[in-house]
C-alpha cells in the first residue's frame, strides 16, 4: 500500500471522541500524513475507515487493513478443544455462535479476525489440519457492499436502505399518521440510554377487543435485516389490505402489534459505533464491559444453558431476570395483553432458520407437531419465491440449546404459536446482508409470515 494506491488502507485505534458518522481527522502512520482523511465508523470499533479527501480523479475509497472471515466445521472434540484455544490466543471475534461455550461437535463456526492475527491464525488452523475457509475473504469489501443500493439519501427513509434509528422513528410517526384508519402507535417504554420503545397496532378499528399477533424486530442490535423487514411487514400490510384476501382477512378479525426496533440503544450504537454490536448498551456494576444480551434475559430457564454470566460475554444473561429495560417494556406490554396474543413471533439474522419452543430444554413442546408442521408449511411458501432454503425445528437441537429466550418465554406465557425467525442468509455476508438483498428477503419472509398469520387466524383459542 503505497501513496500511488488508490485503496488507502488505515486503521485507527480509537475514534477522537465517541464516533460521529464522519468526520475529518489527521492520518498519523500513513504515506500521506499530512492530509486529512474522512473517516466514518461503518467498521467493527477496532477499525475506523477512512478515506481520502483529495485524490478525486482516482476517486477515494472508505478502506481498512484486510480483515477476513473464516469458517470451520470442528468434527471432534478435538477439534472443539482448539477452536476455543484459538479464540483464546487470537482474540477473535466469534460471529457464530454467539459465544465460545456454545461450539460445538459438527456445527459451524463463523468468526472474524483482525489484519494483525490473520498470519498468526492461519498458521494455526494450518498445523491444526482442521479443515477451515476463508467465509469473507475482504470484510471492508462486503461493509461497503451492504450499503449497495444507489438511491441512498442520509436522513429520506427507504424500504429497500438500512434506515438509522432516527429515521425509523420519523417513519414511524408518519405511517402511522397517513394510515391512521388502520394504524396506531404506542410508546412501550423507555431504553437505558433514554430512547422510546414503540409499538405499531395494525388491524381494522372494530371498537372491540381483537385477537392479536406480537411481533418484534431487532433484538440483537447488528442483525439489520430485522428491523428492515419490520417496516417492510407494515407497508405491505396497508398496502395490500383490501387486496390480499389474506392480509385483509387477518387484519380484519385480528391485529398486529409491530415492535420495530427492540434494542434501540444498540440499534443506534451500530449506527455510531460498533456495526457488530448484539447486546444492549446498560452498564454493569463491576464491570467494564457493558450490554447484556436481551434474548437471554427472559424468565425461561435463565442462564441455565447457553448463556454466560460473564457481562463481557455476547450471551450475557444479566444480573437478573428482566434486567433490561427493553425487556421489561416488551415483557409488560405482553402480560398484559396476554389474553389476545395468540402468536408470539420474534425477527433475527443470520441462518435462513424457522425455530419454536424449545430452546431452554431438550424436551419437545405439548404441540410439538403442530408447531412443526407449521414451520414446515411457513419455509415450504418462503422457499417457492427464490428457492431460499431454511431449517426449521425446536430451537436446542435446530440451533443450539440457550436459556433466556423470548419465544419460549412467550410459549410458557400461555402463547402457543411461538416462532423465532432467523433470515438471511448462511454466513456469506452474515449480518451484513447487502441493501439490494432486503427487497427479496422482505418478500419472501412476507410469505412465511402470512402463511403463520392464516393459520393462526383459522385456529383461535
Ligand atoms: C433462538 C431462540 C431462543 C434462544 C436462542 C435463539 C438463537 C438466537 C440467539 O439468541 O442466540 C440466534 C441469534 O440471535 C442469531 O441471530
Ligand atoms: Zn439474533
Amino acid at each position: 500500500m503505497g501513496a500511488d494506491h488508490p485503496h488507502v488502507c488505515l486503521t485507527v485505534s480509537a475514534p477522537p471522541r465517541g464516533c460521529q458518522a464522519e468526520y475529518k481527522a489527521k492520518i498519523g502512520s500513513h504515506p500521506s500524513s499530512d492530509r486529512n482523511a474522512t473517516c466514518a465508523c461503518l467498521a467493527h470499533s477496532t477499525a475506523l475507515v477512512c478515506k481520502q479527501t483529495e485524490d478525486s480523479r482516482r476517486g477515494s475509497r472508505w478502506s481498512i487493513v484486510g480483515e477476513k472471515v473464516f469458517r470451520l466445521k470442528p468434527t471432534s472434540d478435538r477439534a472443539v478443544w482448539f477452536v476455543k484455544r484459538l479464540a483464546a490466543i487470537a482474540k477473535v471475534d466469534l460471529w457464530r455462535p454467539d459465544s465460545i461455550d456454545q461450539v460445538a461437535v459438527n456445527s459451524d463456526v463463523d468468526f472474524r479476525v483482525g489484519a494483525q492475527d490473520i498470519k498468526k491464525t492461519i498458521d494455526l488452523l494450518e498445523k491444526s489440519g482442521l479443515e477451515y475457509e476463508v467465509l469473507i475473504e475482504d470484510l471492508q469489501a462486503m461493509i461497503e457492499q451492504q450499503l449497495d443500493n444507489k438511491e441512498r439519501s442520509s436522513t429520506l427513509h427507504s424500504y429497500v436502505n438500512y434506515n438509522d434509528m432516527d429515521t425509523i422513528n420519523t417513519w414511524m410517526t408518519n405511517t402511522v399518521a397517513r394510515h391512521s384508519n388502520l394504524m396506531s402507535l404506542q410508546k412501550i417504554g423507555t431504553s437505558y440510554e433514554g430512547r422510546p420503545i414503540h409499538v405499531i397496532k395494525i388491524g381494522k378499528k372494530t371498537g372491540q377487543t381483537k385477537p392479536a399477533i406480537f411481533m418484534d424486530c431487532g433484538i440483537h442490535a447488528r442483525e439489520w435485516i430485522s428491523p428492515a423487514f419490520c417496516q417492510w411487514f407494515v407497508k405491505e400490510a396497508v398496502a395490500t389490505y383490501g387486496s390480499d384476501p389474506t392480509i385483509t382477512k387477518v387484519l380484519d378479525t385480528m391485529d398486529f402489534f409491530v415492535v420495530p426496533v427492540f434494542n434501540v440503544d444498540g440499534y443506534s450504537y451500530t449506527w455510531s459505533n460498533n456495526r457488530m454490536w448484539r447486546k444492549t448498551r446498560s452498564k454493569i456494576s463491576g464491570s467494564n464491559c457493558r450490554g447484556v444480551d436481551p434474548n437471554r434475559n427472559w424468565d425461561a430457564g435463565w442462564c441455565t444453558i447457553g448463556a454466560s454470566s460473564n457481562p463481557c460475554s455476547e450471551t450475557y444473561c444479566g444480573p437478573r431476570i428482566e434486567s433490561e429495560k427493553e425487556v421489561q417494556a416488551v415483557a409488560n406490554f405482553i402480560r398484559l395483553h396476554k389474553e389476545n396474543i395468540k402468536a408470539y413471533l420474534t425477527m433475527h439474522s443470520y441462518s435462513q432458520m424457522c425455530l419454536f419452543p424449545y430452546s431452554y430444554t431438550y424436551d419437545l413442546v405439548p404441540n410439538h407437531n403442530e408447531l412443526n408442521n407449521l414451520a414446515r408449511g411457513a419455509i415450504r411458501t418462503l422457499a417457492s419465491l427464490y428457492g431460499t432454503q431454511f431449517t426449521y425445528g425446536p430451537g436446542a437441537t435446530t440451533i443450539y440449546p440457550a436459556a433466556g429466550g423470548s419465544d419460549d418465554w412467550a410459549y410458557d406465557l400461555g402463547i402457543k404459536y411461538s416462532f423465532t425467525f432467523e433470515l438471511r442468509d448462511t454466513g456469506r455476508h452474515g449480518f451484513l446482508l447487502p441493501e439490494s438483498q432486503i427487497k427479496p428477503t422482505c418478500e419472501e419472509t412476507m410469505l412465511a409470515i402470512k402463511y403463520v398469520a392464516n393459520y393462526v387466524a383459522n385456529n383461535l383459542y
